[in-house]
């Protein structure tokens, strides 16, 4: 019987020319290690919050009034006269994201519409200079991730600002043609250079953020992509990047160029751990942005399984909340992450620094349906459903188990070993009614498992 050790798929990165894959390892290892992260869409977009004059959107992107309403650039920037978020408390946000378990946030520095909600000498049409509120809500995020050793990452659209002309824009067709039919790709390319990139060099340079999330649609040059990483990684080599830096479709070649994880779709959770890292930004809702009318909200239970689904894959997970116009985030975003806070209470180091699963992509029924994350000497599993027979048991395993136990309780579990797989005895009731975590100290730093035929 041949025990077949595991396959580490071959990782291959791109490193920039300076930087060995130990350095780049080193450099992108916090991110890796926090696995949950807090998205925030956030914005003048707040205000219509998905309703805009007699239409009402009960559904879909609320971000997106501006360009599914076709409003003038002109009507639209009036919303800045009325965005004074009172209730914003950069702290209370950090705690709840950090009371969920959370090890980052990356907050919308400017969107689709073009708002800038950072202080920024570029342009007056930005939150501490066109609003009544007058306060840099970035500068004020960042100083509260700080204090609480948060990481903090800036979400920057490039290729549509619907604020500014931009020419025709490409196959997708998602630039402002309303307010400016003629543009031509001579604008997008006097923006990109004039505008866009110089603000990036501002966001850097400002608020040293640890991540720049783009979201990209192909509208620019091999060369301007070249231009704006190369200008990152001059002005802040440590800065992790993400694969929207270039487009939205999943990269043809992994590892893809100029960007250090991959982003897959919105709420798009990969078929399989694809040996390179990878981000799940997903919504609670069907909108990024806050609508009041979106109740189609996905429950605590839901979000820990997408959780313990994406990790299991070797993702991270950045769940998305659209905060109000007062600057709360909604309520039942709030109740949602402190029940999935109190499950990464009791099982967050099956979660944190751990790496995909050493069973493939999806666990064999053995039984029922379970998950696996690792770390050196050490396997969770994550049962998503309770065996009815108290007994779990995993074909293939072959590595020798010292000690089984789960993370509820730390009670030792009782093991029975055998050449064809191990069986361990469980308690009649599950500790957690969504996913209980049993873990498995293994006498090898990496589990070895039978070679499937
Ligand atoms: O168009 C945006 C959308 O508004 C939202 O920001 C999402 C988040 O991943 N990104 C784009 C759609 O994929």
């Amino acid at each position: 019987m041949l025990l077949a050790p595991i396959v580490i798929l071959a990782k291959t990165t791109v490193l920039s020319p300076e930087e060995t894959e130990e350095a780049r390892d080193e450099r992108i290892s916090w991110w890796r290690e926090a696995r949950f992260g807090m998205f925030i869409h956030w914005g003048l977009y707040a205000i219509p919050g998905g309703t805009w004059k007699d239409k009402v959107y009960k559904e879909g992107y609320s971000e997106w009034i501006m360009f599914d309403e076709k409003i003038p650039a002109s009507e639209y920037k009036e919303l800045a006269g009325k965005f004074n978020p009172v209730k914003f408390d950069a702290q209370a946000w950090v705690g709840i994201a950090k009371k969920a378990g959370m090890k980052y946030m990356v907050l919308t520095t400017k969107h689709h519409d073009g708002f800038s909600m950072f202080q920024s000498g570029l342009t007056p049409y930005n939150v501490a200079d066109a609003t009544p509120f007058k306060r840099d809500v970035t500068r004020e995020l960042v100083d509260a991730c700080r204090n609480d050793s948060i990481h903090f990452g800036c979400y920057y659209s490039i290729d549509r600002d619907w604020y500014r002309p931009q020419g025709q824009g490409n196959r997708y067709k998602q630039t402002n043609l309303w307010d400016y039919p003629d543009s031509k790709q001579e604008d997008y390319d006097r923006y990109f250079a004039t505008f866009a990139k110089p603000q990036v060099e501002e966001l850097l340079s400002k608020y040293q953020p640890d991540l720049l999330w783009f979201d990209e649609i192909d509208m620019k040059t091999d060369a301007q992509v070249k231009e704006l990483y190369q200008t990152i990684r001059k002005l802040r080599p440590e800065c992790v990047i993400n694969s929207r830096i270039q487009g939205c479709r999943f990269p043809e070649k992994i590892p893809p160029p100029h960007c250090d994880y991959i982003t897959s779709g919105d709420n798009e959770i990969l078929e399989k751990n694809i040996g390179f890292e990878w981000e799940n930004p997903g919504s609670m809702n069907t909108s990024y942005g806050y609508n009041p009318n979106d109740h189609n909200w996905i429950s605590a239970d839901e979000i820990i399984s997408r959780l313990v689904e994406i990790v299991s894959k070797g993702g991270n997970y950045l769940l998305n909340v659209g905060p109000t116009p007062e600057g709360l985030i909604p309520q039942p975003c709030i109740e949602r992450l402190a029940k999935v806070g109190e499950w990464m209470e009791v099982n967050g180091e099956a979660i944190y620094g751990t790496s995909a699963s050493v069973f493939g992509d999806s666990a064999p029924p053995s039984a029922g349906n379970w998950r696996c994350t690792v770390k050196p000497g050490k396997i969770y599993l994550h049962l998503l459903n309770w065996p009815n027979d108290g007994t779990f048991e995993l074909a293939d395993l072959q590595s020798k188990v010292n000690r089984a136990y789960l993370l509820a309780d730390r009670k030792e579990l009782k093991v029975k070993q055998t050449a064809g797989g191990v069986s361990i005895s469980l308690p009649a009731e599950a500790p957690d009614k969504i996913v209980s975590v049993i873990c498995l100290e293994i006498a090898d730093p990496v589990a070895k498992i039978k070679a499937s035929k």
